[in-house]
C-alpha cells in the first residue's frame, strides 16, 4: 500500500510497506511537529488503525533518528513511554492515534517510509 499525502506542498510521499524493520534503514523521520501530524493525518484519511516502525532508535545512551543522528527535539510518546521493558525496547513505532511507543526491535509491524 502506498499512501499519498494530499498536501501537494509535502516533498514526501509515504509508503507503507509490509514488512521487518530490519530491512530498512530509511524509515520516516520528523524534523518537527508539523511533519508529524501530516504522516498522522495521512494515515489516518487513508484508513489506517495500526502501529507502524519509524526511524527512531534508542543507542543505549539516548534516543536518535536514524537519518540524521541527532537528538530529538520534537517528540510525542504516549503515556509512559518509552519503558523500555526488560531492558530490550530500543525501536519505536508511531500508532495512528499520533502517539509512540518502544517496542523491541525484530517484533513484526509494517514500516513507514519516506519515497522521496
Ligand atoms: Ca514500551
Amino acid at each position: 500500500m502506498t499512501l499519498a499525502n494530499n498536501n501537494t506542498s509535502s516533498k514526501y510521499k509515504i509508503c507503507l510497506c509490509f514488512t521487518f524493520k530490519k530491512y530498512y534503514n530509511d524509515l520516516a523521520t520528523f524534523d518537527n511537529e508539523e511533519e508529524h501530524d501530516q504522516v498522522v493525518q495521512t494515515l489516518t484519511s487513508e484508513g489506517y488503525t495500526g502501529g507502524v516502525w519509524i526511524g527512531l532508535y534508542d543507542d543505549r545512551y539516548s534516543w536518535r533518528w536514524s537519518n540524521s543522528k541527532k537528538n530529538m527535539t520534537y517528540t510525542n510518546w504516549a503515556g509512559n513511554e518509552p519503558s523500555n521493558y526488560q531492558s530490550k525496547e530500543a525501536c519505536a513505532w508511531l500508532y495512528f492515534t499520533g502517539f509512540w511507543h518502544d517496542d523491541q526491535c525484530g517484533n513484526p509491524l509494517p514500516v513507514l517510509r519516506f519515497k522521496y
